[in-house]
């Protein structure tokens, strides 16, 4: 996609932060200083960064020029800090995260426009191919957007043990806003000035929170094949009489052709552990495959196999070891998407008045209901559901629309019902 990796300071200078007042307001609280430097305070206080707009855009106003200097596409992986005052929780709101955060500038609203949605594309399929999650992809009501952008689209997932919708990851149409303040403007091709378009988007180490919770069960962890780290563990079972180095080097010759095949792999030789604690203790790690060799795989030629996800147990010939257990890692992969989809899709419910909303909010449902669109409606649909829980919000009014039959009423206000949204507590 032409987009470049790039690198900028950890450290705002009070100068540019206070620049960009209006977008900084509501979030000002949430701001880190360094005020000190071993015992002395420093002259000047100095942030750091909880988002990276204040950093970079004073660099684009200087390096866009002209036409030839767009599209200019920069991605940079990095930690930012936001001092989180609610509940901060491991991975899924943390006051300090690891994020890509996209900044990209066009010449023309059309360029950006394309862009949000592939972008919006790529985490679709970090969620649903890797992360075996699946998540709703759809747009931002204009009380929960980025208040600084033109329009903000998400892909929302959903936890049906908490009933708890969760955002997975953000992609903006800044429009002109950030061009008019930070002055990128460049000269178009009739050789007038113009102003840029820009486009922000991230993903974070939420996305780990997000699988954890999803696939997660009362063992542990429960780690799809494509980004476990170890897809294999494989387990010596001796017993007192057998041959025991035999079992171990079928152990190692195991390891050493699934690794050499690509598949990640690895064995517990430690002896002062019995296999059970080893079958227990890597469960609770997630890796998604066992392997156990004991004497009588070794007699047959056989090893056995152990999923992580359903606890189905079978044999597979050492001579087709590589073929077998690629294959059920990917039925793996699959399983843990469809077992999750279908969970997921139990949950929604739609609904189509204040009465049916309420019941389906009790049965911790994924609500999906005719909505009005009106700002006033959504915070009054807050203030009447606020509590220990949390208040109910949009998540997002998903692209992919059910029919919306003439007639239809918002579930909130009786008013007309412009879309469907989906509504929830949420994380
Ligand atoms: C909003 C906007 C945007 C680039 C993204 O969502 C994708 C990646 N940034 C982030 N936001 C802030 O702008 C913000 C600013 C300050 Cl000063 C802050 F303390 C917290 C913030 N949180 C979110």
């Amino acid at each position: 996609m032409k987009i470049k990796n790039c690198y900028f300071p950890l450290f705002v200078s009070p100068g540019v932060l206070e620049k960009e007042k209006d977008h900084v307001e509501g979030f000002a609280p949430e701001v880190a200083w360094v005020t000190k430097s071993g015992k002395s305070d420093l002259e000047v206080p100095i942030a750091i960064r909880p988002t990276s707009e204040t950093v970079m855009y004073p660099y684009y106003s200087k390096w866009i020029r002209g036409h030839r200097d767009l599209p200019l596409r920069l991605n940079q992986w990095c930690n930012v800090v936001r001092w989180e005052f609610s509940n901060p929780t491991p991975f899924i709101r943390s006051r300090e995260f690891l994020w890509q955060e996209g900044h990209t500038a066009f010449a023309t609203k059309e360029e950006a426009d394309a862009e949000v949605l592939d972008i919006l594309e790529l985490y679709r399929r970090i969620y649903e191919e890797f992360l075996a999650v699946p998540v709703i992809k759809g747009k931002k009501s204009e009380l929960e957007k980025f208040a600084g952008g033109l329009y903000t689209t998400t892909v929302e997932a959903f936890i049906p043990n908490t009933g708890r919708g969760i955002q997975g990851a953000t992609s903006h149409c800044l429009g002109q806003n950030f061009a008019k303040m930070f002055e990128i403007n460049f000269e178009n091709e009739k050789g007038e000035k113009a102003m840029v378009w820009q486009n922000s988007w991230a993903y974070t180490t939420r996305t780990i929170g997000v699988m954890i919770m999803v696939h997660g069960d009362d063992k542990g962890l429960v780690l799809p094949p494509k980004v476990a780290a170890t897809q294999v563990i494989v387990i010596p079972v001796p017993y007192k009489d057998a041959d025991t180095q035999g079992i171990l080097d079928a152990c190692a010759a195991t390891v050493k052709t699934l690794s050499e095949s690509g598949i990640r792999a690895e064995a517990d030789f430690r002896d002062n552990y019995s296999p059970g604690w080893k079958y227990s203790h890597w469960e609770m790690k997630g890796i998604p495959l066992r392997i156990e060799i004991g004497p009588k795989d070794l007699a047959n030629k056989q090893v056995r196999v152990v999923r992580r996800d359903n606890s189905a147990k079978s044999d597979i010939p050492m001579d087709s070891l590589v073929e077998k257990v690629r294959e059920v890692l990917d039925e793996i992969q699959q399983n843990l998407f469809s077992v999750a989809k279908q969970k997921k899709e139990a949950c929604i419910k739609v609904v189509k008045t204040w009465e049916e909303f309420l019941e389906a909010l009790s049965q911790k449902k994924l609500i999906l209901a005719p909505w009005c669109d009106e700002e006033e409606v959504e915070k009054s649909v807050k203030e009447r559901t606020k509590g220990e829980m949390g208040a109910v919000k949009t998540l997002c009014s998903p692209f992919d629309q059910p029919e919306l039959p003439e007639g239809t009423l918002c579930f909130a206000s009786g008013k007309p019902a412009k879309k469907w949204s989906y509504w929830g507590r949420s994380y």
